[in-house]
């Protein structure tokens, strides 16, 4: 049985990856209105992914006998001023989604919850590897510093990166 706080933390973070999944759908939109359709195509299997980790937790909250609980989704960014602009800012919102869920694992460590703690090992090295990536597409992008050349080789890139996440 999870104790309240806890059900409200996980329903929150539920509701985070909601709109994670969002927002990279809405930024594959931006990609593909601009041409980069490797961009576009590696932002919508994120987005897939997110909804994935909003799954794992609505099945775990509700296995525990509790009540997950959709809310209001804000509305994500939907313009951009360059890719590395989309991308800066997808890097950004994973470096917030590991803050929240390290806060999540010390609320679960605190208050003695080991299953949850246990079930958020997951969510910890998944974390490890989505900042990675995201960085590593940020750290080419630097290198063709926005000239049409670069990013069309860097969209190639993309291309070839969906599907093996
Ligand atoms: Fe991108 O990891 Fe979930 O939110």
């Amino acid at each position: 049985m999870l104790k309240e706080a806890m059900v409200k933390q996980l329903n929150e973070q539920l509701n985070l990856e909601f709109y994670s999944a969002n927002l990279y759908l809405q930024m594959s939109a931006w990609c593909s209105n601009k041409g980069f359709e490797g961009a576009a195509a590696f932002l919508t299997e994120h987005s897939r992914e997110e909804m994935g980790h909003m799954h794992r937790l609505f099945k775990y909250v509700s296995d525990t006998g509790a009540l997950p609980v959709l809310g209001t989704i804000e509305a994500p960014r939907a313009d951009f001023a360059s890719l590395a602009d989309v991308f800066t800012l997808a890097y950004e919102h994973e470096q917030l989604i590991t803050k929240q869920i390290n806060e999540l694992a010390d609320l679960a460590m605190s208050t003695k919850d080991y299953s949850t703690f246990n079930f958020l090992q997951w969510y910890v090295s998944e974390q490890h590897e989505e900042e990675t990536l995201f960085k590593s597409v940020l750290d080419k992008l630097a290198l063709v510093s926005n000239t049409g050349n670069g990013l069309f080789f860097v969209d190639k890139d993309l291309k070839n990166m969906t599907g093996q996440t």
